[in-house]
C-alpha cells in the first residue's frame, strides 16, 4: 500500500514524528515517557507504527527508521528541564543489527543524554531466538549503561530461565492483562504474580494499558511501580504536554 521510497524519504524529511506517552509512579508524578512513532503522511494523514513498521523491516529501511527514532528520543530527552527517562522500542531486527551497542553510545554522546535515562524495550521474541546472541546484545547495552525493558511481557515465550539470565531493569505486563481486569477472573491473580515475580528479580514492574480508575487503584494497589495508559495519559506530542502543565518537564 506505501511504497518504500516514500517512507525512506519520510525519514530525513520531518513526516516521521515522534508521540511520547508518559509512565507514573504510584504518586502520580511522571518517571519515564515511552516513545512512539507516527507518520505523517501528506495524503493519508497519521498512520500508526504498526502499519509502516513491518514494511520497513522488509530491508535495513528498519535500521534507519530506528536509528532516527533513537537520536529524536534521546535529543528530546536531553532538553528536558526534569531528568525524566525515555524509553525508545527496538524492533527485533535492529536488536539483531550490526553494532547496536556502539549506535546507542554514540548517540548517547552526540546528545549528551545520560545513559542511565535511556529506556530500550525488548519483546520476549528476540530472547527466544538466539539465546547466546541476546545474551551478549544485553550485555554490551547493559555496558553502555542503558536500562532493559521487556515489553509486552505475559504474551511471548519467555521462560522464567531467561528472566533470571538476562540483565533486565523493567517488566512491563502486557495491556491485555490490564484489559481484563474485572472480566477475567484469572487476571487479577496474574498480575499479583508478575508484580511479585519481578520485584523478587529484583526488577521494576510497570503495567500498560491503564484506561479506568478501579484499573489504576488496583495496579498501584497491587505495587505496580509504574502506570502506563490513556487514563493516565495519551501518547502525544511532547509539547501537549507542555502546554498541560504549564511547565517544562
Ligand atoms: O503507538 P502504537 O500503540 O500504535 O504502537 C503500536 C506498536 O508499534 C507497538 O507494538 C509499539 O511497540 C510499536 N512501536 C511504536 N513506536 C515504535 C518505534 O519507534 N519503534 C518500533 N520498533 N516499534 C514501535
Ligand atoms: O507494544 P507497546 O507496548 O510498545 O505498544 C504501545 C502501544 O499501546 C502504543 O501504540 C500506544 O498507542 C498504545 N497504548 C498506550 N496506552 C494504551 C491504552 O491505555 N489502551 C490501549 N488500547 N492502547 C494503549
Ligand atoms: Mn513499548
Ligand atoms: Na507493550
Amino acid at each position: 500500500q506505501f511504497l518504500k521510497s516514500e517512507l525512506r524519504a519520510a525519514i530525513g524529511n520531518g513526516a516521521l514524528i515522534l508521540h511520547f506517552q508518559p509512565q507514573l509512579a504510584a504518586d502520580g508524578t511522571a518517571v519515564a515517557f515511552e516513545a512512539l512513532v507516527r507518520w505523517n503522511h501528506p495524503t493519508r494523514g497519521m498512520i500508526g507504527p504498526v502499519d509502516f513498521i513491518p514494511l520497513a523491516e522488509e530491508d535495513d529501511t528498519i535500521v534507519k527508521m530506528s536509528e532516527w527514532i533513537l537520536r529524536g528520543a534521546c535529543r528530546e530527552a536531553a532538553s528536558w528541564e526534569n531528568p525524566l527517562r525515555v524509553a525508545v522500542n527496538l524492533s527485533p531486527l535492529h536488536f539483531r543489527s550490526g553494532n547496536l551497542p556502539g549506535t546507542v553510545q554514540a548517540i548517547l554522546e552526540e546528545t549528551g543524554l545520560a545513559p542511565d535515562r535511556l529506556e530500550l524495550e525488548i519483546t520476549e521474541g528476540v530472547m527466544v531466538q538466539d539465546f547466546e546472541q541476546a545474551m551478549s546484545m544485553l550485555r554490551k547495552l547493559r555496558d553502555v549503561g542503558v536500562r532493559i525493558a521487556l515489553d509486552d511481557f505475559g504474551t511471548g515465550y519467555s521462560s522464567l530461565s531467561y528472566l533470571q539470565a538476562f540483565p533486565l531493569s523493567t517488566l512491563k505486563i502486557d495491556r491485555s492483562f490490564t484489559e481484563n481486569l474485572g472480566r477475567v477472573e484469572q487476571s487479577a491473580a496474574i498480575i499479583r504474580s508478575v508484580v511479585g515475580l519481578g520485584h523478587a528479580l529484583g526488577l521494576e514492574v510497570a503495567a500498560e494499558g491503564v484506561e479506568s480508575q478501579e484499573q489504576l487503584d488496583f495496579l498501584i494497589a497491587e505495587g505496580c511501580d509504574l502506570v502506563q495508559g490513556y487514563f493516565t495519559g495519551r501518547p502525544a506530542d511532547i509539547d501537549a504536554f507542555r502546554r498541560l502543565t504549564g511547565r517544562d518537564i
